[in-house]
């Protein structure tokens, strides 16, 4: 660990990151969301949009591993007999399969069926958190707080899927326990073009209320990796 800050040009201003104590934080990037066959596609989702985030949360992924500085991937799953997955989050719509039934990949977003992992290019490493969430927020009903703090981590560098849903909820969640949460903007996708634009403007909005964004570009410039 070095005591050196480093600025990263972001919106809606610079964002001072302290070195080793940002962990980063990679959402869901799970093959239930990104790969044909499940709970995304279950929904009608065009999967393959996902796809784009894979690479930029790798480079990243590779940065913060060559810096031994922390990470954390978070998997939103459920226990096989489901008594971590509420009606309210089970029974919405009219999708072909809904959580906990069998398809393809096993069933849909159940812990440890293969649909659950995450996708090989990001797969987690001995040393890193691994955080199975059942909620969209990752601090919701997980450990996720209490490791950052044994920890000693203050900043959260954020990448994943969806930008509007599980990466969202839980910037919102950081902000309200005194995380400075910054999302890289080519590190995370949506379903939905115009949602993935406007949850970047909402974080950033009204002086950065949920926190800050900043290219792939200027974040691995800023930490010496470009
Ligand atoms: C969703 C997520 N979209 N990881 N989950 O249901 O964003």
């Amino acid at each position: 660990m070095t005591s050196t800050m480093l600025q990263i040009p972001a919106r809606p201003f610079p964002y001072t990151l302290r070195p080793g104590l940002a962990a980063l934080v990679i959402i869901d990037m799970q093959r239930d969301f990104i790969e044909p066959g499940g709970f995304g596609a279950s929904l009608g989702n065009d999967v393959s949009r996902l796809q784009a985030a894979i690479e930029p949360s790798r480079q990243l992924l590779e940065a913060w591993r060559k810096r031994r500085w922390p990470v954390l991937h978070t998997r939103e799953s459920h226990a096989p007999d489901l008594s971590d997955c509420p009606p309210a989050k089970r029974e919405r719509g009219s999708p072909p399969r809904r959580i906990g039934d069998p398809g393809p990949m096993g069933r849909l977003l159940v812990r440890g069926e293969p649909g659950s992992e995450i996708v090989p290019a990001l797969a987690p490493r001995s040393g890193e958190w691994v955080i199975d969430k059942p909620g969209k927020g990752a601090f919701h009903a997980t450990s996720m707080q209490a490791l950052l703090e044994a920890a000693g981590v203050t900043q959260l560098v954020f990448a994943g899927v969806t930008t509007e849903v599980c990466v969202q909820t839980t910037m919102r969640e950081a902000n309200d326990r005194g995380y400075d949460s910054l999302l890289v903007e080519e590190a995370t996708e949506s379903y939905f073009p115009a949602y993935k634009a406007a949850t970047l403007e909402m974080i950033v909005a009204q002086g950065g209320i949920v926190g800050w964004t900043a290219t792939l570009a200027d974040v691995l410039g800023a930490i010496g990796e470009s």
